[in-house]
């Protein structure tokens, strides 16, 4: 196996499994080992290209955790261990999307809707979409209608993600999407969130729900 390879193998299994740096304690079994942080940095200085980095070695990690979670293999404890993997990962990556040398495969806005401040689920999906090569504009929690329509206009193209967790935002997240649909018709629009079903989703026209952040992957990759 070339060393360029075996490197990004070994920052796939890094972010897969959590191991953020050397000091980190976890995962046990890769105690003292080099983690994400350290494997990126040395990749970039080899010259391997960050979309490389990206397409090779972070993006096939996330999948892994995104399918184990489905199939509720890993909990949300490992997955934010893979989170954080990552961010430390694209700590390096960054700046290269920033400065136009990496191209991202398209922008997503996501926030949690007006009068609800969950936001543990809405930063999983966050995670699981940048992981999958999106830009991610995160407006945090308590997103008012005019908030979404201001990123719309800042991110003309993005895909927009809302999440609610409780059944009384359920109905902002209504509002939200018609509010949106008038300014944009045609915009693809996310939902999900412990209270929302397909049959709310398909009720509030919106374009797909997912009952897990690898569903919204999934999605992006096939209609956006
Ligand atoms: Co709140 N809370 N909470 N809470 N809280 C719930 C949601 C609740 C079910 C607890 C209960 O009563 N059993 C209940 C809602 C009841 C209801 O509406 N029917 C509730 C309540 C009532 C409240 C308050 C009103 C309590 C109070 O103050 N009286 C208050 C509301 C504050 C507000 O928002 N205005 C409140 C506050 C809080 C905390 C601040 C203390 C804290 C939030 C901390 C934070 O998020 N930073 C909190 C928490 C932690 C919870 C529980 C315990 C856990 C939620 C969570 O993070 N789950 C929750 C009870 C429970 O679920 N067991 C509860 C883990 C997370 C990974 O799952 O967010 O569902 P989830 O996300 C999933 C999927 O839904 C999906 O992917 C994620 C991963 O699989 N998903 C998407 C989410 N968004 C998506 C978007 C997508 C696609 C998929 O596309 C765009």
């Amino acid at each position: 196996m070339s060393d360029s390879k075996e490197l990004l193998e070994k920052l796939s299994v890094c972010v897969e499994f959590g191991k953020v740096d050397i000091k980190s304690p976890y995962p046990p079994a890769m105690r003292d080992q080099e983690g994400a942080f350290e494997l990126t940095r040395t990749a970039l200085q080899e010259g391997i290209s960050p979309t490389e980095i990206l397409e090779k070695a972070l993006i096939p990690a996330m999948s892994r955790v995104g399918q184990k979670f489905s199939r509720n293999e890993i909990f949300v404890p490992q997955m934010l261990m893979a989170a954080k993997a990552m961010g430390s990962s694209m700590g390096h990556i960054k700046p290269y999307y920033l400065n136009g040398q990496a191209k991202r495969r398209g922008t997503f806005i996501i926030g949690t809707v007006s009068g609800d401040l969950h936001d543990i689920g809405k930063n999983l999906v966050a995670m699981m979409i940048e992981g999958a090569g999106w830009e991610i504009i995160d407006l945090g929690v308590d997103v008012s209608v005019d908030k979404y329509i201001c990123a719309l206009a800042d991110h003309p193209g993005a895909v927009i993600g809302l999440s609610a967790l409780l059944t009384t935002t359920m109905e902002n997240m209504r509002e939200t999407v018609v509010a949106v649909r008038e300014k944009y018709p045609s915009q693809k629009i996310l939902v999900g969130g412990a209270p929302v079903t397909q049959e709310f989703c398909t009720k509030i026209g919106a374009d797909f729900y997912s009952p897990d952040p690898q569903g919204a992957v999934e999605y992006l990759q096939t209609h956006a």
